[in-house]
Order: structure tokens, then sequence, then C-alpha cells
């Protein structure tokens, strides 16, 4: 049996994209144009245009919410949504409207909002003019939204986040193309890194000017994949020493200590891929540090030395310093492709206590998706989800240890509230407590669901 003090918050994740569905949007963000060009791409031809029909749905969401257990929910709003004109930043009111009410909803079901800004939603109008995260004046015109959204809602929402998993961005968009516009090209994804850096720390000094004297806290959202060698073998830890730099210590660093790695910084500069910035832009980053860190953790990042060397005639990307490593005998979440390694939550928790200041931080998205849930299902149509629970409770379990060894974690939120789409993947696997028929939109508490709301009700892991 284990506690969870009574300040510990169980909460859950989604995001804007993957929930609300298009209803009365007037811009489209890169997922909606990339699926209306080539629905082909996503699974069984799903789209973004329903999602979980949150749009329409939030009223009765929320309290289903609720009797899952949820007493916080991140979510975001979509820039493409709120935003009527991007250059001026000009409100779209109707998308201020829904944002407004979904705000009021939750704090009327007791559910505490924490609102990210940006959970891969680019508009694509300004991947079309300008190049998205390649410009800095995409980054000057997200601190513009960024100044509305604390301005329409700051006066409820406490717990704000700049971003969800910029170094998704860079794998998906820009390395390993499994996201619009997929391309190929290590430069432009060093300079991306930065760029999403600067915007995160101008949306940090948008903050303090309009929300500084208030409770409100900022922080963003960071997927930490602890780098793990495959042997002890000297080249392989420095596959490991790269991979961690490049993966999370590059954003880690500067939204935390305000620099980024200097290791890294030499690695880029040497091999002439490093970013420009100014130092006014570096005194930004330095001067817009966070309060708090949201970290997603679902899997290790298991590497080796690479098999040909980092100097062989090929385009720079950040794998010429190492090989991904599939561990003999790990335990897998085969529907996802995904290592389950509970462990790595103990050593992140170890990693901020004593590299980050111990900052005040919390698990904003864990869980398990799988494919085919109806196979679960008992004859009252509820999902016997005991795999999703088991996996919730050795993470929780890890994650205590961490707390108990002082680490100042102040949460954890499951991935996800109610069956969501999943990019790419649609809905192939499910990760909620609540399951979302997708074609009459019927939702159902799993078993997952009831269990949580009694752990969050008595804060005891059983
Ligand atoms: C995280 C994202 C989420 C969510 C989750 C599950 O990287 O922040 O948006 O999608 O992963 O992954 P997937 O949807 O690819 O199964």
């Amino acid at each position: 049996m284990i506690k969870f003090s009574d300040e510990f918050t169980f909460g859950a994740a989604t995001s804007g994209p993957q929930s609300e569905g298009n209803f009365d949007k007037n811009h489209q963000n890169i997922f909606d144009y990339w699926y209306a060009k080539n629905p082909q791409a996503f699974y069984q031809f799903v789209g973004p245009d329903t999602a979980s029909n949150f749009y329409n749905s939030y009223q009765s969401d929320l309290p289903l919410m609720k009797s899952a257990g949820i007493k916080a929910l991140r979510t975001s709003i979509q820039w493409s949504r709120l935003i009527e004109n991007f250059e001026t930043a000009e409100v779209n009111q109707e998308g201020a409207y829904f944002y407004n009410h979904v705000i009021d909803e939750m704090l009327a079901n007791n559910i505490e909002p924490y609102i990210n800004l940006f959970h891969f939603d680019l508009p694509i109008e300004l991947y079309q003019k300008y190049g998205g995260w390649e410009s800095k004046h995409v980054v000057e015109l997200f601190a513009k939204y960024a100044e509305q959204c604390f301005k329409l809602f700051g006066d409820r929402v406490k717990y704000w986040f700049t971003f969800n998993e910029p170094k998704v961005i860079l794998d998906g968009e820009y390395l390993y193309q499994f996201h619009y516009p997929l391309l190929k090209d290590g430069r432009k994804a060093v300079q991306v890194a930065f760029n999403l850096n600067l915007a995160s720390a101008k949306a940090v000094g948008r903050f303090r000017k309009i929300l500084g004297n208030t409770d409100a806290k900022i922080g963003t959202i960071l997927n930490l994949t602890p780098a793990y060698p495959a042997s002890e073998a000297m080249a392989d830890k420095k596959a490991a020493e790269f991979a961690e730099d490049w993966s999370n210590n590059m954003f880690l660093d500067p939204a935390i200590l305000g620099s980024f790695p200097k290791r890294l910084t030499n690695v880029l500069a040497q091999d002439h891929v490093l970013w420009h910035a100014t130092s006014e832009e570096l005194a930004t980053i330095a001067q817009n540090t966070v309060d708090m860190i949201g970290v997603n953790y679902y899997h290790p990042f298991r590497v080796k030395q690479p098999d040909i060397s980092p100097l062989s005639l090929t385009s720079w990307m950040p794998d010429i310093y190492f090989d991904e490593y599939d561990m003999p005998g790990r335990v897998m979440n085969v529907d996802k492709g995904w290592e389950i390694y509970p462990e790595a939550l103990y050593n992140i928790a170890i990693n901020i206590r004593d590299n980050y200041h111990n900052i005040p931080w919390f698990v904003s998205e864990n869980g398990m998706g799988v494919a085919d849930e109806e196979r679960f299902m008992d004859s009252d149509g509820v999902v016997q989800d005991d795999y999703r629970i088991e996996f919730i409770k050795n993470h929780l379990t890890a994650l205590h240890r961490g707390i108990a060894a002082g680490s100042n974690c102040s949460g954890y939120f499951v991935w996800t509230a109610i069956d969501c789409w999943s990019w790419k993947n649609a809905y192939h696997n499910r990760y909620g407590l609540i399951r979302d028929n997708i074609h009459t939109q019927v939702k159902t508490i799993k078993k997952s669901g009831h269990w949580y709301h009694d752990l969050s009700a008595n804060h005891i892991l059983k």
C-alpha cells in the first residue's frame, strides 16, 4: 500500500486538436491540412474532423471525467481556433466563447484547468508563408498569441504551459517523417529546436508581464526519454551521453537553467550545424525560465554506439552519434511498439532533483495505448482494462519512490481521459479511462476509470 499526499493531484491530459473536432474553425492547422490533402496517411482514413467531439459535448464529457476521478485536466488551446488574424493576434469570438465556457465548466466540475498553448498544431498558413518554426517571425507571432490567452483566461487559469513535447516537432516534422511536412533535414531541425526554446521563453516573458503578480504559474511540457547505454563500453556510454543531451537536455536546460548544454553546442558547432542565435535572443532565454515542468513519460531510450562512424559521408542527422538499441527481454506494449520501463520515472525524478534545482514538476502524460479494446469488453460494454491499471500502478510506484527521495513532484496526469484521436494512428490505439465509441460518440467509463476514481479519492495505491 502506497500513500500519496493529500496535495498530490490525480489528473488527465488531452489536447485541443485530438479531442475537439474541427467544428466552427476558421483556420486549418497542419493536421487538418494534411488530412484534407492525403487522408490515406491516417489509420483507416480517420482524420481530426470529429475527434472525440469535445467541442459539442464538453458539458457532458467533463462530469464523466469527474466520475473517473479526474481532479485536473490538461488540455490545449488551438491557435487556429482562437486567433482570427495571426499577425495581429486578433481574437476569433467563437473560439474565445468556446474556451471561456470550457474553462468555466471545468471549474464548475471542480476540475482544475491546466492550459497548454501548443500541441503540434501549427496553423498551416504560418508554415506556407514563413516555414513555420523555422522562422523567428513565427516565434514572435506565437508570443502575441500567448499574450492573448493570458489576457483572456488568466483570471481563472492558474497553470499554464507554453509547449507540448517540442522534441516531437523536430522528430515528426524535420527528422523521421511522421508529421507534416515530413522533412528529413537535420540542420533545419537544429534551428527549429532553438526557435522553439526561444518561443517558449518569449511566452514566459509575456506571462510575467501580464500575470506575474498573481499566483499563476507557467511551465513547459517535455517528453523525457532517459537514455540508457546498451553496455558499459565507453562507446555506448558516449552514444547515450549525446542522446541524453539531444533528446532531453536541449529542452530541459534552457527551460530551467536558462542556457543550452555546452557539451551539445560544442558538437553542433564542430559539425557546422549550430543554430543562428543573437545575444539578445540568448538573453531572453536566460531571463525567462519556467516555474515548473510537465514530464510526459512513455518509454526509455536505449542506445548503442552507431554501426557506422559519425565521420561517414552522410547528411547531418543527430543519429550519426547513436543507434537505437532493442534490449533483449524487454517488456513491450506491442500495439504501440514502446518498451514499458517504469523505473525510468524514478530516474527522471532524481535527475530533476539533483540537476534541475529540484524544480516543481508533475507527470503530465503517461499511459498505455492498446488496440482493439472491444476484446476486453464485458457484457455491459465496460472495457476490463486490467493491463492499464497495472501499467499505471507500476509507474506510480516508481514515481512514489522518487518523491520519497525528495523529488518535488506534485501530480500524475494519465494520458488520457476519453479515448482521443492519435495523429497518424487515429483511433488505432486507445488510451482513455473512458471509452469513446467513435461511431455513436457514446462514452463509457472503463474499469480503469472506476479504479482511478478510488485512487484519486483516497490517494492510496493498493
Ligand atoms: C504524446 C503526445 C500525445 C499523445 C501520446 C500518445 O507524444 O503528446 O499527443 O498522442 O503521445 O502517443 P500516440 O498518440 O502516438 O499513440
